[in-house]
């Protein structure tokens, strides 16, 4: 059974079109989006086998989005009646131990990995980059919740083309900005394209707000606690009046900042369950980096192609967070 399943995975493989340019191994390009070779295997089990709970709450997330942040953010919310306040998970774990990737991590290397053990404390919680039209149905079908967040385009190309120079094999020459530009440009990369993947969620969100909860990094920079009580309120959880006098939504706010999370040491040292050193998913925590990295040339093209892509569905994005600037598909 298991070796029939691996040369049918095999054989798949051989027909894929594949692209190696970020950091030496394959991206397949397959059920309309550009997998990455560590996870195709495991993307298709968990596609295959996994059985949502009507309870679940899923972290949906584009990759370099604002995944670790929203790990900490929901774990600490969702489960913060089960431990004492000096006893934050948060400093003993790093986001992503504490919140499961599927496809990354509980998948990875076991068709039927226990899902149960998985998660510490009931509603179960996981993690996903998988678009949503790719989800399993019985997360779709199922009351099962989503915590959807992107970012803006410029910011996550950024953070995506300097995590994947870290990561990049040393024997293979470092990539460049203009070919990493170009690959962006085409939506070739992990997870992507990028405006198919938010626009998905996008889409079922307005359809379904019960559902799905979309988020956008930029958003939750500006205003990271009343977006907290929002999450709060959605995954059936709000902030009590007791928690708003002793003041637990700043707290977890502050618990959870990029400043607080860099420097604990479990994030300084140890590995993601991908191979990946913890440290390597902090680097700046801003908005609008993107404005010290591309050529005028670049932001130019980006802005176009956010506008045709975005075109009438509601979606905007903040491109900087000193000035405001919000591009609207009709500027
Ligand atoms: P992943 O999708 O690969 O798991 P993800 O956490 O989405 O990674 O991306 C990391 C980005 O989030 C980094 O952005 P940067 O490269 O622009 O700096 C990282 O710094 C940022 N990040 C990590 N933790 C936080 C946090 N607590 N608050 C704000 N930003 C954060």
């Amino acid at each position: 059974m298991e070796k029939s399943w691996e040369n049918e995975f095999q054989e798949l493989v051989k027909t894929l079109p594949k692209e190696d340019v970020w950091i030496g191994s394959h991206l397949y390009f397959y059920k309309g989006f550009w997998c990455p070779a560590l996870v195709l295997k495991s993307f298709i089990s968990f596609q295959k086998n996994f059985q949502a709970f009507a309870s679940d709450v899923i972290l949906a997330t584009f990759p370099k989005c604002g995944t670790t942040w929203l790990k900490a953010l929901a774990y600490i919310t969702l489960y913060r009646s089960q431990f004492a306040r000096d006893e934050n998970p948060l400093l003993s774990s790093s986001p992503h131990q504490l919140v499961r990737f599927l496809e990354y991590d509980l998948y990875l290397n076991n068709p039927f990995p226990d899902l149960q053990n998985a998660c510490a404390y009931e509603p179960r919680l996981f993690a996903t980059h998988v678009p949503s039209a790719s989800l399993p149905t019985s997360i779709t079908d199922s009351n099962s919740k989503i915590v959807y967040i992107c970012r803006n385009p410029l910011d996550m190309f950024i953070s995506l083309w300097l995590f994947s120079t870290k990561l990049r094999d040393n024997n293979l020459r470092p990539l460049s900005p203009d070919e990493a530009f170009d690959k962006f440009y085409h939506g070739i990369y992990g997870f992507g394209p990028f405006f198919e993947h938010v626009l998905g969620y996008w889409k079922a969100s307005r359809e379904n707000p019960n559902k799905i909860l979309f988020l956008k990094y930029e958003d939750l920079m500006e205003d990271t606690n009343s977006h907290l009580k929002s999450l709060a309120m959605f995954l059936g959880v709000p902030f009590t009046e007791d928690e708003g006098k002793q003041g637990v939504v700043p707290e977890i706010v502050k618990m959870c900042s990029f400043e607080n999370l860099k420097e604990l040491e479990v994030n300084k040292k140890g590995l993601h369950a991908s191979g990946i050193p913890n440290t390597d998913f902090f680097r700046k925590g801003e908005v609008g980096d993107w404005s010290n990295h591309l050529t005028t040339s670049m932001v130019e093209r980006l802005e176009k192609l956010i506008q045709e892509k975005l075109n009438n569905s509601g979606l905007t994005f903040k491109l900087s967070s000193k000035t405001s600037r919000i591009l609207h598909p009709s500027e």
